[in-house]
């Protein structure tokens, strides 16, 4: 057992370690398997087969273990085996593992729902629902807002990432890989203009005038009378971590009240401490109606929720919303359990201080290569931006050559963005630090190597 400044103890020792054959037999017979019976659509980044995992460190089954920079996509920001995370599921588990909430309903989903409305910016009256994933929250965000305001049109934004089912395919921006083919889309979704300071045609542009481009697009294209929602993450996950510039989101919010437009901020991926705040809005006092949310909410267990303003939530008739599994007992147990321990480790607290460990070293590394073209992020939700030198242009083949690398050094690293190019990282909230800067020196020396 190792200890953190916070206090934090891992069950696994917290090294990485590579051997020269990798991946090892286990793994490739486990590949060879899944060849045969799972269907290649699904693809997984790293050619492992996973053991055990605890603070930032990833077993696999060959006996190597990987530095964890992606946390599952950002989903175990506690850790993926947190003590009390483990504790609670085994104790719900024991007494049932569902009964389903529309039929029996039980304490752990109301205790849940309280905290999401305490939790949540705003003071207004709340209300929440709970659901099993990232997009069928954003679809019954999207249904309240349409049944609350009796319109049809959704905007949406460039390199927005809100899911994978057919609505959620229309929201999303980028074609492939996760619309090219599946068409067609959901009607009434209309897509406009993000703020991207790295890549804006006029460096100068302020967050509220990239806001007014917005808004004069969806004016003339839609008219405001006519939109149900905006739904928008406040720093794009998949889209490339772009953070909008300053003045940004509290302008579309602004403009989306007077109207009476529903703000629906997508915090699947932003929310839980993972930006140094609960939630990715609170870093410009921004309140949204309805706010979307999974992935860190429960410790890895699958649960995601809406919570928004009590007069749109209670507008849906009883038995409008639901689905069997919402909120299962044992996801919400996790969920009151990981809310425990963020609250406990100081969460927040922790994604500044790996703000603060990470952003000197990728600006360092920045300014040594001119590979990397941008550095940006809050918090744990960090990203580089790799181009041609000299230029703004993608580089996505070196950001796969250095994903690659770092794998090989034990470093598992995320890529995303519409062109491909940038690096994410998104650590445990949990890891120590002296495994955070193990991994971002493997980063740089990827970088070196292979620009
Ligand atoms: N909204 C903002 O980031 C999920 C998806 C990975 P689900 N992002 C990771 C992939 O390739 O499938 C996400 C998100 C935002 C919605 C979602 C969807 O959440 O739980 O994957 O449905």
């Amino acid at each position: 057992m190792t200890t953190t400044a916070n206090d934090i103890t891992y069950r696994l020792e917290q090294k990485r370690r590579v051997q020269a054959d990798f991946p090892g037999p286990k793994s490739i017979a486990l590949t060879e398997r899944r060849k045969a019976v799972v269907a290649a659509g699904v693809a997984s980044t790293v050619p492992v087969f996973v053991a055990d995992a605890d603070g930032g460190i990833i077993h696999d089954v060959d006996g190597n273990s990987f530095i964890d920079l992606g946390s599952g996509i950002a989903v175990t920001s506690v850790g993926a085996s947190d003590p009390a995370v483990v504790g609670a599921v085994k104790e719900a588990v024991e007494h049932f593992t569902h009964t389903c909430f529309m039929v029996t309903p039980y304490e752990g989903y109301v205790a849940v729902a309280e905290q999401l409305n305490r939790l949540t910016p705003g003071e207004h009256e709340k209300r929440t629902v709970l659901f099993n994933s990232g997009a069928e929250a954003v679809e019954n965000a999207v249904k309240v807002a349409r049944l609350a305001t009796g319109r049809d049109a959704v905007v949406a934004f460039d390199h927005a990432y809100h899911g994978r089912t057919n609505l959620t395919m229309a929201l999303t921006a980028k074609a492939m890989p996760y619309k090219t083919n599946f068409g067609p889309f959901a009607p009434e979704v209309y897509r406009m203009p993000m703020s991207y300071p790295y890549r804006e045609e006029n460096p100068a542009i302020t967050g509220a005038e990239a806001a007014k481009r917005a808004i004069t697009m969806i004016e003339k294209q839609i008219g405001g009378e006519q939109v149900a929602a905006i739904i928008i993450e406040p720093i794009q996950g998949e889209g490339g971590f772009i953070v909008p510039a300053e003045g940004f989101l509290p302008a579309l919010a602004a403009w989306a009240r007077d109207k009476g437009v529903v703000f629906i901020a997508d915090e699947v991926q932003s929310g839980f401490c993972r930006t140094g705040e609960w939630f990715a809005v609170n870093h410009e006092g921004v309140v949204p109606d309805i706010i979307t949310m999974a992935k860190g909410i429960a410790g890895g267990m699958p649960l995601s929720a809406i919570t928004g303003r009590a007069d749109l939530l209670d507008a849906v008739h009883p038995g409008g919303l639901g689905g069997t599994y919402g909120g299962n007992p044992v996801a919400c147990a996790a969920a009151l359990a990981s809310i425990g321990s963020m609250e406990q480790y100081g969460l927040n607290a922790r994604a500044k201080h790996i703000e603060e460990l990470a952003l000197g070293k990728l600006r360092e590394l920045a300014s040594e290569q001119p590979v990397v073209g941008d550095v940006r992020g809050r918090g744990a939700m960090l990203a580089i931006e790799l181009v041609q030198a000299g230029s703004k242009e993608p580089n996505p083949e070196l950001t796969k050559a250095v994903a690659a690398a770092c794998l090989k050094e034990g470093v598992i690293i995320l890529t995303c963005g519409t062109y491909g190019n940038v690096i994410r990282l998104l650590p445990p909230l949990v890891i120590s630090d002296e495994l955070l800067l193990d991994g971002l020196q493997v980063l740089a020396a990827a970088i070196k190597a292979n620009a």
